[in-house]
């Protein structure tokens, strides 16, 4: 398809311009340590290969771009690049459905999306490209494993794990949504099992604390999310003596201060301290009490709307501070994994408790007088501030000077201290599936658990397909016997390899650091690499990775700064959460039918209007719902946009001096350069693109109405227009950059600057009227904002004499009227 000379044609721009910028490959990264251009590192969420390419990545990779191609523009060094997160369950699903191996769907489709990115012009390096199922990217994934392990980072325990009886897998806590399994949707049951864990809880004081370093930078709700899902809570130990037992039994409580209201003792249904201090003659009850309690998951556990159930244990405990009895029970509503796996109950003061004292007819007793009905009453806890009573040496203190003083006095006795508690739990690593990394330990009966020695990594996947990659409970890999037969690393004798994969999530806790370096074949990065680039400027992506991948990210990276091997302690410095395309007001989905097709939208409108379309739509973060935009319009601004750059081409040639044009179309090209530059900056993206817009428009007019094609300011402002354009609709740009007489690429044409004599505006005068009457008169910017005029109209002397308290009405026409009703 040949490119016409007036017609606005984009197949054919786009047939002729992708070609061309291959052999440019305008966007590799210079590793020159000479290089002394300042560097930018650009990083988009990891592609997981599923299919094509859909309508949610165009979105975020367009935006994305804005900023790369910004920052190209600004005469940054960039990096840029590209890969897949190519291990996961939905190419083994896919590989034993068709009797395949998983890396033919994964390969084919990330060839598929690769093409697709091309297309869709994305400014990467592709000379940096990776995929996560490659021996040479999944060996370091062991070789980190096996410092973590070094380490204590790396531990085997076992426990209760989430079981997935679809997937038949274990699932990290994270992956557990409201009870069930994030990926297929099935309720997850509890399994005991000996499993995997990175010890991310060491980790959790400084995950908290180093967030301080992301304030500003990253969506305030994810830094919430993280926040919450760490959980740290402060409070105290307490020990209690238990009758019939030994060794006291330590309770964790974040209210120390309502000890004399503790009235029973409750330990969690499923702790082994449950059956340890049960009397003889109540263990049949607990044993068929806690068969109920395996059936339900933390949640619903936890749930306070849930009927409170337990057994009593026929002991009592201790109180330490006044040597009360009270009854033990065993509950489900007490978590074996949290704290110490029993508390104090306190139903004055704890709703749960309330509930629980309520159902079983145990005593309430209030310690905190807040004001409140009795909730012995009441049926209510009370939590709030107040005075202690019935509290022996406490009463009349406040809620917070009885909690220092009970933990002095608990200290002084040696019945218990200050402590700190997270809800944060270990990383659970271990998957039972094939398409995943092998951990690389080797199980001896004489040396226990050896790591593979480095030399010897990576451990590959032995070539499994089809039927055999079926779930069954134990990882598929278990059934390749010549593979998991091995000698001991250590002793030489017989031994077996670790049969499990890691979780995905390993993968994509460090890729950001390999880009710098990639091909590297004696270590993960290279350091000094690393040094240069990190961390990255702008990461980009979907607010569904708020929790797990990036607390996931941001542990690995504190792990390789303690290894001296990165020298921040943050990896991402911004981070911008794109919405989602929906359509008709809903997520797109099969069944709704309202899908719409990534490829089909290009098909129809061209790479430059979609993409413009889905930064145009609002703000970045904001849903964009693909029955309320218009592809066909922006097809439309970008033909009206082609126009201008042809004619002004045809009419004058390059070089020409622009301070000889019209000083008002030049005045509009310098503002909207400045406004734009400061918008981009600021990530309204969708403004700025306004702001083009309304630059065509003037530049149209002066071709018509005004000064003609051929007075330079009509030059100026088609090759500012192409150069901003170009962050948004690359083919056009490109090929009015080439109408304009300028040679490939545009990507690096440099961005215009505006002049700052050119930005002084006039100003218009605003009336300001009182009940109708003019009191003053404004001198304000042509274009104020009118919520800023309003402020200044109320902030008048003159006005403020006739306005008794604030006024009931405030009509504004920005610029020129405010219209005080008072
Ligand atoms: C007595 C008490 C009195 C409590 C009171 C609260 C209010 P966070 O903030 O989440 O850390 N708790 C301790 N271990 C538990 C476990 N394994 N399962 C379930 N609940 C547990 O909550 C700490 C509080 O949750 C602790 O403080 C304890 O109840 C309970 F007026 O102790 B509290
Ligand atoms: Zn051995």
């Amino acid at each position: 398809m040949a490119v016409s000379d007036e017609q606005y044609e984009p197949q054919a721009l786009q047939a002729k311009w992708q070609a061309r910028w291959e052999e440019l490959d305008p966007f590799r990264a210079s590793e020159d340590a000479d290089d002394e251009r300042p560097r930018k590192y650009l990083l988009d969420m990891f592609a997981y290969p599923s299919g094509d390419l859909h309508m949610g990545h165009g979105e975020v990779f367009a935006l994305a771009d804005v900023v790369a191609r910004y920052w190209f523009q600004r005469g940054y060094n960039v990096l840029h690049p590209v890969g897949w997160d190519s291990f996961g369950l939905p190419a083994e699903n896919a590989a034993i459905k068709h009797n395949a191996h998983p890396a033919e769907w994964t390969y084919s489709n990330i060839e598929t999306q690769a093409a697709s990115f091309k297309r869709y012009a994305i400014s990467f390096d592709w000379s940096r490209r990776l995929h996560t199922s490659d021996p040479e990217y999944y060996r370091w994934n062991q070789w980190l494993f096996n410092r973590f392990f070094e380490r204590g980072l790396a531990y085997r325990k076992g426990g209760l794990v989430n079981w997935c009886p679809k997937d038949q897998t274990v699932l990290a806590n994270e992956q557990v949504v409201a009870g069930r399994c994030e990926r297929c949707g099935s309720e997850v049951v509890r399994r005991e099992l000996t499993q995997w864990y990175f010890k991310i809880t060491d980790y959790a004081d400084r995950l908290l604390d180093d967030m301080a370093q992301l304030e500003g930078g990253w969506p305030d709700r994810v830094l919430a999310m993280q926040r919450n899902w760490i959980g740290r809570s402060e409070g105290a130990d307490v020990r209690f003596e238990i009758e019939g037992r030994d060794e006291p039994v330590t309770v964790y409580t974040t209210r120390p201060d309502t000890l004399y209201g503790a009235t029973f003792f409750v330990v969690a249904a499923d702790a082994p301290l449950a059956e340890e201090i049960c009397a003889p003659d109540r263990l049949e009850a607990l044993e068929a009490y806690r068969a109920e309690v395996a059936k339900l998951s933390d949640i619903e556990r936890l749930s306070t709307d849930k009927e409170k159930t337990g057994v009593f244990l026929g002991r009592h405990a201790v109180n330490p501070v006044n040597g009360e009895r009270i009854p033990v029970w065993a509950a489900d509503y007490v978590l074996s994994d949290y704290g110490h796996g029993a508390i104090m109950a306190v139903p004055a003061h704890d709703q749960r408790d309330l509930d629980f004292a309520m159902k079983f007819g145990l005593p309430v007793q209030v310690v905190v007088h807040t004001g409140l009905a009795d909730p012995g009453e009441t049926g209510v806890a009370t939590s709030g501030e107040g005075k202690l009573v019935n509290s022996g040496p406490l009463d009349g203190l406040s809620k917070t000077e009885a909690i220092s003083r009970i933990i002095e006095v608990l200290e002084e006795r040696g019945t218990g201290a200050a402590a700190v508690n997270y809800r944060l739990r270990d990383w659970l690593l271990s998957r039972q599936r094939f398409w995943g990394t092998p951990i690389p330990i080797t199980h001896c009966p004489d040396c226990g658990e050896v790591p593979v020695p480095d030399d010897q990594l990576p451990v590959t996947l032995p070539d499994m397909r089809g039927e055999a990659l079926a779930p069954k409970g134990v990882s598929p890999l278990a059934s390749a016997t010549d593979w998991v037969n091995v000698d001991c690393p250590k002793c030489g004798g017989r031994a077996l390899r670790d049969t499990d994969t890691m979780d995905t999530f390993v993968d994509s806790s460090w890729y950001y650091l390999r880009y710098c370096s990639p091909g590297l074949e004696d270590g993960p990065f290279d350091v000094e690499q690393v040094r240069r680039w990190g961390p990255i400027d702008q990461y980009v992506g979907g607010v569904e990775h708020a929790v797990l991948h990036l607390l996931y990210s941001r542990f690995f990276t504190k792990v390789l700064h303690d290894m001296g091997m990165v020298d921040f302690t943050e990896p991402f410095v911004r981070l911008l959460n794109q919405g989602q395309v929906i359509n008709q007001g809903k997520a797109m989905s099969k069944s709704l039918g309202n899908g719409v097709d990534l490829g089909d939208q290009i098909e129809k409108f061209g790479v430059d209007a979609v993409r413009l379309t889905m930064v145009f739509a609002g703000p970045p973060e904001d849903d964009i719902d693909w029955a309320n935009v218009s592809p066909a319009a922006s097809q439309k601004f970008l033909a009206r946009a082609f126009r201008v750059m042809v004619e002004a081409g045809a009419a004058s040639a390059p070089g020409t001096d622009a301070a000889a044009g019209d000083l008002e179309l030049r005045k509009v090209t310098h503002r909207t350069i400045d406004e734009v530059t400061r918008l981009v900056e600021s990530h309204h993206f969708n403004v700025a693109i306004a702001r083009m817009m309304e630059l065509t428009s003037a530049a149209r007019r002066a071709i018509d109405s005004g000064p003609g094609a051929a007075d330079p300011a009509v030059r100026e402002a088609a090759e500012a227009l192409a150069v901003m354009l170009s962050l948004v609709a690359p083919y056009v740009a490109e090929e009015g950059w080439e109408r304009l007489g300028h040679g490939p690429t545009i990507a690096r044409a440099g961005w215009p600057v505006a002049e700052p004599a050119l930005l002084v505006q006039e100003s218009v005068t605003c009336v300001v009227q009182v009940a109708g009457k003019v009191r003053d008169r404004l001198e304000v910017a042509p274009t104020i904002s009118g919520t800023e005029l309003e402020g200044l109209a109320l902030a008048s002397e003159k006005v403020r004499a006739y306005l008794d308290g604030a006024p009931r009405k405030v009509i504004v026409r920005a610029p020129k009227l405010v219209n005080i009703v008072p």
